[in-house]
């Protein structure tokens, strides 16, 4: 449709102009429901990959009561994962081509194996999960003040800007995700504390729940597919000097730079 293509693009705009526009619920689309929202998410996916961005795997967002909580939306949602987004362990994120960027300690997943729902459970997620490493995602809502409804914030892929990985990989049935402690530091100072279990009782859930929300639309999560479980803290502001570190426990670490030139 049209109306999809246009808000879609309209959103892909703002990203690229680092420019916090009005929520679409607000004025464009008062009337948008969910499944208009991923149709939106899906023509801004097809606007990047015309650009020749590549999908490196999948996010789900909204999975821990901390975070539905800070953003006031109860209801785990996904957005798709780009090649451009991806910065190195350790390396540098500059503040100034982003918006009002957030950051989140997560738990990723590699996938070794195809997951097709529906009727994906946790167990057959640790089967076809190759490593587990902690991740830092850094969200920048196109939306003035990250102020959104659920539709909202599915048509803008989910916050998605850039995410870290950590430089250990780690096979799953080395490790009770559930009970990984996970610290989130700024500067030295701990900004977030919690463990996997935040996250859907197990972040295993998590991709299953992604598994099986993509199988309505006939879409496989694919090996070798990176995947975010969602946030196990508040999501914290970041600005220009932070040194921002996260960790879980049996994963290790990482990190990054904020610089503002
Ligand atoms: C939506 C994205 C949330 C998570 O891990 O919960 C998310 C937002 O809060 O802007 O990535
Ligand atoms: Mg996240």
């Amino acid at each position: 449709m049209e109306r999809y293509r246009q808000i879609a693009r309209f959103l892909y705009e703002a990203e690229k102009e680092r420019r916090a526009v009005t929520r679409i619920t607000a004025d464009q689309f008062p009337e948008m429901t969910v499944e208009d929202a991923y149709e939106i998410q899906h023509e801004l996916v097809k606007l990047k990959r015309e650009e020749g961005r590549k999908i490196i795997g999948l996010k789900m967002g909204l999975t821990s009561q901390a975070k539905m909580r800070q953003m006031n939306v109860f209801e785990p949602i996904y957005g798709h994962l780009f090649d451009d987004m991806l910065v190195e362990d350790g390396g540098k994120i500059d503040i100034n081509r982003l918006i009002h960027p957030r950051v989140e300690v997560e738990i990723a997943f590699i996938l070794g194996r195809d997951l097709s729902g529906p009727g994906v459970t946790a167990a057959h997620v640790m089967a076809a999960t190759q490593y587990v490493l902690p991740a830092l995602e850094i969200i920048d809502s196109r939306y003035e003040n990250f102020n959104f409804t659920l539709p909202d914030v599915i048509a803008d892929n989910a916050s998605s800007s850039r995410l870290v990985l950590g430089s250990v990989l780690t096979p799953p049935s080395k490790q009770e995700l559930d009970v990984a402690g996970a610290t989130l530091r700024i500067n030295g100072e701990l900004v977030g504390l919690g463990a996997g279990a935040a996250v859907l009782g197990h972040p295993a859930n998590s991709v299953a729940k992604l598994a099986n929300m993509l199988s309505r639309r006939g879409v496989s999560l694919k090996a070798g597919q990176i995947i975010l479980s969602g946030s196990i803290t508040e999501a914290v502001r970041l600005k220009g000097g932070d040194f921002v570190q996260g960790r879980i426990a049996g994963l290790g670490d990482v990190s990054f730079s904020v610089i503002d030139e």
